[in-house]
């Protein structure tokens, strides 16, 4: 699972939040990516996603760009 994102995006920020409140481990459980704009990070999410926005998630072959979606996704996986 990575998660595309920069440090003073407050969608990112919430998203990191409510992954370290499941208990999930940044570079363990997920990967963090840099993307800000003018990024590698960033042209991945354009090549991946279509849109140059983040948060976005990729995991497997789902993408996921709102930041709900993603905390809404991942409690899912995790049963929460
Ligand atoms: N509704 C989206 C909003 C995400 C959003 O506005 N992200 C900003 C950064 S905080 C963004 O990607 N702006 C375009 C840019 O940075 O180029 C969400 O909840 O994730």
């Amino acid at each position: 699972m990575k998660l595309y994102q920069y440090r003073t995006c407050p969608y990112s920020s919430y998203v990191r939040e409510e992954f370290e409140k499941m208990g999930l481990v940044p570079g363990k459980d997920y990967e963090l990516v840099e993307a800000s704009r003018g990024t590698p990070g960033r042209e991945e999410v354009i090549r991946l996603g279509g849109l140059s926005q983040v948060p976005f998630l990729v995991d497997g072959d789902t993408k996921l760009y709102e930041s709900r979606d993603i905390v809404a996704y991942v409690r899912r996986k995790r049963g929460f």
